[in-house]
């Protein structure tokens, strides 16, 4: 089915300047780029976003850390895609991440895995509304779609 979901390219992608190499991968998967921008998440987005790991000995310094410098915000569309970037970011720590994953490719450390990539269509609708204003989605057609998917797969 198609689906939309969020990513959140962390502080320390941007810092690091490694930004377009994340985003290229998506593009190159075919999934279609409908909302991008750059964004110093505030102390109470982050509090919500993050609320499931309030009391947990790393909270504080993941707050401290997704604070300390922009990220890039970027929902994404296409057939199954909650599932595939959940794949395509890997295992959350990134010394376990496969290579070939963003997280085992870029990445060494649990807290600093470069991307947030939604969980489930659900958290994703909740996480796009949290981050992006209505408006901020946009409606086109990528002109390769005839060729990303089959005829009924094009829903
Ligand atoms: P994921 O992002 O893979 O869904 P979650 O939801 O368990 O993983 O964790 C959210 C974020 O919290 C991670 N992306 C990472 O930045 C941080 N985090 C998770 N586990 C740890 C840990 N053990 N130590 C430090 N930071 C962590």
């Amino acid at each position: 089915m198609t689906e939309k979901t969020l990513v959140i390219i962390k502080p320390d992608a941007l810092t690091r300047g490694i930004v377009g190499e994340i985003i290229h991968r998506f593009e190159r998967k075919g999934l279609k780029i409908i909302g991008l921008k750059l964004s110093h998440l505030s102390e109470a987005q982050l509090q919500e976003h993050y609320a499931h790991h309030k009391g947990k000995p790393f909270f504080n310094a993941l707050i401290d850390f997704m604070r300390s410098a922009p990220s890039v915000l970027v929902a994404l569309e296409g057939l199954n895609c909650v599932d595939i970037v959940r794949r395509m970011a890997g295992e959350t720590s990134g010394h376990r991440a496969s290579p070939g994953t963003i997280r085992g490719d870029y990445s060494l450390s649990n807290q600093n895995n470069i991307v947030h990539a939604s969980d489930s269509p659900e958290a994703a609708e909740a996480e796009l509304k949290r981050f992006f204003k209505d408006g901020e989605l946009y409606h086109y057609n990528r002109i390769d779609v005839d060729m990303l998917y089959a005829k009924d797969e094009r829903k």
